[in-house]
């Protein structure tokens, strides 16, 4: 059922339109509107003078003063409309200025679903599952409710993959302007390996997805983790979090990389990104990517970070669901924090979510947590169970959850009823987390595919890497296009190599505010190529292209100087870290990253960056597969 072969050279622009004017008319157009707006508010004052019209009066101007960013009074039925400037509330310590001010209203709600995406339409078994008990029809009793990304956590940091629930930033602070070049100004070089599940290989240094976290906190907090007392007592103290394939989370200081704590041994390869506790509470969460050939043990954790507890174990082997032969978890998790609810799906194909009863107690240091788990559990007809599961990370719209799945799937779901709303089909395997955007006055999610199950008759070939914009209120398509991208479907799972998207897009904002950046990797051979793309957010034309000659599976991050110029950052398979235009997609600088910088050991091979960088405060963190994690300053 997947032999989904498409001609990869035919664009499918269908729904493409035509170039800057539709910006352009659209402008208009809203222009046109508002002045309707106004004049209709006159006449209908100046031709009525009495109460019961005054009602319609002011329900337009309610309309007009949102359109205009206008106070308007009414005197003897007319109205003199007065520009103000709206008042700007002050950004908290915690908030990141790069999302700063708040981009989305928050107030879209959900539409029709487009035709052929509802949940009755694609055939799709839906339960909700507590234990083995099928809670359907399932309404939570605290519902999941999240707000903008600039309001996503209470302390500052990067605390999950993308940074938040939009999954629109791994960035954080401003870069120097005019920023020309990177240097590397620390290696922690201390990951090992251990041998995957197959036996045939290592998974060494950090993987796939891969990116750090990073954190500021509460000077309590700090004070009761068990740190290392140097840095305990560090005033700013800015930690870094890595999860490795070696099965340690390492804790490192952002200045200089040496290490704030002794590692966590998890004992089994973490490949995702794990998640810190948006409250500033201190716990971690962590999904597993390999069971090493060891028992079968393969799940999702909960670690206190006072003294490295593990909390709770989610079995990812689990007898519910349709997905038995394989329980790791890829996606990195998020925390609904008004609710102290947590989120994360599976690659077992399960959506799970737990209301945490979270007990912290600040002056003590008591921690606990007494989750209730609910588990979604869907599938496709036609689709065999085993060929599910999910391992992008789910971002979230108000109470709606987006995630892609391995057959293809961009689903929308209700967090609080816990059913899907639509589902698109994407045409191939889609590991990519979704990024979600407002843009006047809609909710849009920009996401792409993999090169994987496009065609069945040769094992290698060059495919589509589809790449879309949907309204995400509808699922329908805004816009679509596609590069070429080669790949390989061995006999093997190790013989197997994949091209297409692996990153998440870059969605700009500030002097980039109408560009989408996507990664494509494989663009001119099995391993080989990658290419960056630039497209207009509201046409889906291409703006620029920039092309390496070295594959990439991590994602690009876009970060801004104070007056809002854009920098490209993507990493590539050799240990090349590229800084870029984001206006132009030129090339600014790049630094190849050295193992063992000045010492006997000195060496550049095997830097292969598939894991996705942060960028805190003009610092990139990143890791290797080589087994060392960088910190590069952009200069
Ligand atoms: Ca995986
Ligand atoms: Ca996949």
């Amino acid at each position: 059922m997947y032999d989904r072969y498409e001609d990869p050279y035919n664009q499918r622009n269908q729904h493409k339109k035509n170039g800057r004017n539709v910006g352009l008319a659209a402008f208009a157009a809203l222009t046109a509107v508002i002045f309707l707006v106004v004049i209709i508010v006159l006449l209908v004052s100046v031709f009525s003078g009495n109460d019961t019209d005054s009602s319609s009066a002011s329900r337009s101007d309610s309309s007009a003063s949102d359109a205009l960013g206008a106070t308007q009074t009414v005197h003897n039925s007319v109205i003199i409309t007065t520009a103000t400037p709206s008042p700007s509330p002050t950004m908290a310590a915690y908030q990141n200025s790069v999302l700063y001010p708040a981009s989305a209203k928050m107030n879209v709600p959900i539409g029709t679903p487009g035709t052929g995406l509802s949940a009755a339409e694609r055939k799709v078994v839906q339960s909700v599952l507590s234990g083995d008990s099928d809670l359907s029809p399932f309404a939570r009793s605290v519902p999941v409710s999240f707000g903008d990304a600039l309001d996503y956590q209470s302390v500052p940091g990067i605390l999950t993959f993308r940074g938040n629930n939009f999954r629109n930033c791994a960035s954080w602070g401003t870069a120097v302007a005019s920023a020309s070049a990177l240097e590397q100004i620390w290696e922690y070089s201390g990951i090992g390996g251990l041998t995957a599940t197959t036996g045939s290989f290592s998974w060494t240094g950090t993987g796939w997805t891969g990116q750090p976290l990073v954190i500021e906190w509460d000077w309590d907090v700090q004070q009761m983790m068990n740190m290392y007392p140097e840095k305990k007592v560090k005033k700013g103290l800015t930690e870094v979090i890595v999860a490795a394939m070696d099965g340690k989370i390492y804790f490192f200081d952002l200045d200089d990389g040496t290490m704030t704590r002794d590692p966590i041994n998890v004992g089994f390869t973490i490949k995702g990104t794990p998640c810190l506790d948006p409250r500033g509470y201190p716990i971690l969460y962590v999904g597993q990517g390999d069971n090493n050939g060891a028992d079968g043990k393969i799940g999702f954790r909960i670690y206190s970070l006072i003294d490295d507890s593990l909390l709770y174990y989610q079995d990812g082997m689990d007898s519910r669901a349709n997905r038995t032969d394989w329980g790791a978890c890829d996606s990195s998790p998020i925390v609904n924090a008004s609710s102290d609810t947590l989120i994360f799906p599976s690659e077992n194909g399960l959506v799970y979510t737990l209301k945490l009863n979270t007990s912290f107690n600040r002056a003590t240091g008591a921690l606990s947590i007494s989750p209730e788990s609910i588990a979604y559990k869907y599938l496709f007809d036609g689709v065999s169970g085993n060929a599910t599961g999910i391992e992008s990370s789910m971002a979230v719209y108000s109470h709606y959850g987006y995630f892609c799945d391995n057959t293809g799937n961009l689903i929308c779901m209700d967090l609080n009823t816990m059913q899907m709303i639509w589902a698109v089909q994407l045409g191939d395997n889609s590991d990519v987390t979704p990024v979600i955007e407002e843009e006047d006055g809609r909710v849009y999610l920009y996401t792409g595919t993999q090169v994987n199950w496009q065609r069945t008759d040769e094992p290698e070939y060059t495919g589509a890497a589809y790449t879309y914009k949907f309204d995400a209120m509808t699922g329908e398509e805004v816009w679509q296009t596609s590069q070429p991208c080669h790949t390989r479907n061995g006999e093997s799972a190790d013989d197997s190599v994949n091209g297409g998207m692996y990153g998440t897009p870059v969605c700009g904002r500030k002097s980039i505010s109408d560009l989408v950046i996507y990664s494509y990797c494989m663009t001119t051979g099995i391993n080989s190529g990658n290419m960056l793309v630039a497209y207009d957010k509201t046409t889906g034309e291409e703006v620029w292209r920039y092309a390496m000659n070295m594959y990439s599976w991590s994602s690009p991050v876009d970060c801004y100087d104070a007056d809002g110029n854009a920098y490209i950052i993507i990493c590539d398979s050799i240990g090349q870290i590229h800084l870029v235009n984001g206006l132009t997609g030129t090339r600014i600088n790049f630094l190849q990253t050295i193992r063992g910088k000045g010492t006997a050991d000195e060496t550049k091979t095997g830097l292969n960056m598939e894991s996705s960088p942060i960028v805190y405060n003009g610092m990139i963190v990143i890791g290797t597969r080589a087994g060392s994690v960088f910190g590069v300053k952009i200069k």
